[in-house]
């Protein structure tokens, strides 16, 4: 069953959205993926958003540019968690429109916004929101806590051998 739905404002937005993606199969969380524009598209966000709940998905990663309104506007239709990837896009002035856009929500409408492009740690997130209620995905995330600690260790043992 599908559990994470990724959605970006363009396939512009891909290239970094790929990250979330790539991750995200990697913990294999079932996924799905669209494009959908808050401005080019307003009714298919609209719809998007009021029935993501109703397909079974658990939380929804939104990616966009520039003024980057997808997020924030999905999140007023679902009551699923929904995080928000500001995304350095070409319409951007140098990337803080776009996280500006995602991060300064009203109180009442949350959007978890990750860093400027920062993909990969949104489908973490996913994961480990998904792995709350299955046991399967929380202990695919440990791993992959337990590979970057190695990874650090084994670092400090080639210079402090
Ligand atoms: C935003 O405008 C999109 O999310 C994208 O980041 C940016 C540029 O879109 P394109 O002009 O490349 O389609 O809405």
């Amino acid at each position: 069953m599908v559990k994470v739905g990724i959605i970006m404002g363009s396939k512009s937005d891909l290239p970094v959205m790929k990250e979330a993606i790539d991750i995200l199969k990697n913990f294999d969380v079932e996924i799905e993926v669209d494009i959908v524009s808050a401005h080019r598209t307003p009714e298919k966000m609209m719809e998007y958003g009021k029935k993501a709940h109703q397909k079974g998905l658990k939380v929804i990663i939104a990616g966009a540019g520039g003024a980057a309104h997808l997020p924030g506007m999905i999140a007023s239709f679902t009551p699923l968690p929904v995080i928000g990837v500001p995304i350095r896009s070409s319409n951007s002035i140098d990337g803080w429109d776009s996280v500006l856009s995602i991060l300064q929500m009203p109180g009442g409408v949350p959007v978890a916004t990750v860093a400027l492009d920062g993909a990969k740690n949104a489908g973490i997130l996913a994961a480990q929101i998904v792995g709350t209620s299955d046991p399967s995905i929380l202990e695919k995330v440990n791993h992959y806590k337990e590979e970057l600690k190695t990874k650090v260790i084994n670092s400090s043992k080639k210079i402090n051998p």
